[in-house]
């Protein structure tokens, strides 16, 4: 058994260190921190999350949903994840606390328990849930699962395809009872945020059309000042722009349905390192890089959601 004060960003961990690190993160700052559950996975594992509140007496804060982890494989998302919820935690930097207390936030490192242990114990490269489907074939891709648009393109009917939409929308429970979870959220959503990896790419909606969203020229300005930041540190390239026209077309996603049915209006998803194209090497980043990449990221965070409340007012 680890303790709290072992864990690091030099090494990736295993589903039950961080979500041991999390419980422990109560106790360490019992006044900010609480851990909800977005209910469980299809092998009865907990999405267990960070709430971040600073009870300072400010009324009507809005919250920010940060999600990591939907595909089991891209490691770096749930790393980064739990290196921001440790900047907002213990940065001493004026900005970052500042930010940190401005929002409620919600930070769901694992969105896909099963499939994260799947990578750990037995296939590196799984992506999917791990329920079984038709063909006896196993899996479900939780970001085509989502009940927007769901599997209109980009989207898989065969059980056995990499992105297999699932037999319905919302047959995960990962996707169903997180859906229900940020529904249930008491703040009104300001922000919904994705990390995925790899491509360097930030997206925003929609992945089932090309055609953009109401909001996309402020959508724009946000993209190319987060961009601009995540390059800043260490000169890191990031391209992006609408799911659709950026990448390929995938419907389903949940930024999709952040935006599109619970009215997020500021929704991205960060595809983290590294660039290129190798799909062997795309998912394995050297641990060496989750520093970097936390610096980074939470750079391009900061100025993100700045940009966003500057439109806001
Ligand atoms: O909305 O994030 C989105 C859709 C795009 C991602 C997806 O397919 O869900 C992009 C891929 C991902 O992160 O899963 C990119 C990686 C490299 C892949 O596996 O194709
Ligand atoms: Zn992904």
């Amino acid at each position: 058994n680890r303790r709290s004060d072992d864990y690091s960003w030099s090494e990736y961990h295993e589903l039950n260190d961080t979500h041991r690190w999390m419980q422990n993160l109560v106790g360490k700052y019992p006044d900010v921190v609480s851990v909800f559950v977005a209910g469980r996975s299809y092998e009865g594992r907990e999405l267990l999350g960070l709430r971040i509140n600073h009870n300072d007496g400010r009324a009507g804060k809005q919250s920010i949903f940060l999600e990591a982890g939907m595909h089991a494989r891209e490691w770096i998302g749930p790393a980064t994840a739990t290196y921001f919820a440790n900047e907002l935690l213990s940065s001493q930097q004026q900005e970052i606390m500042s930010l940190a207390r401005s929002y409620v936030w919600y930070i769901l490192p694992h969105a896909n328990p099963d499939g994260y242990v799947y990578t750990h114990k037995t296939n590196r490269m799984w992506r999917k849930t791990r329920s079984p489907q038709d063909k006896n074939c196993v899996g479900t891709d939780p970001n085509r699962n989502w009940g927007f648009h769901w599997r209109e393109v980009g989207a898989s009917s065969d059980p056995c395809s990499e992105s297999y939409a699932g037999p319905k929308a919302f047959s995960e429970p990962e996707a169903e009872n997180l859906s229900q979870f940020l529904k249930s959220v008491p703040e009104p959503m300001f922000m919904y945020l994705s990390l995925h990896s790899f491509s360097q790419l930030l997206l925003y909606p929609y992945g089932h059309t090309s055609a953009l969203p109401e909001n996309h020229r402020q959508l724009e300005k946000i993209f190319n000042v987060a961009v601009g930041a995540m390059k800043r540190r260490y000169g890191t390239r990031y391209t992006g722009g609408n799911v659709y026209d950026a990448i390929y077309p995938a419907a389903g996603s949940s930024m999709d349905w952040a935006y599109g049915v619970l009215n997020v209006k500021y929704s991205f998803t960060y595809e983290l390192r590294p660039s290129g194209y190798s799909f062997w090497t795309g998912f394995r980043l050297p641990a060496a890089q989750i520093i970097p990449t936390g610096q980074e990221t939470t750079d391009s965070l900061v100025e993100m959601i700045k940009a966003a409340a500057q439109i806001e007012g």
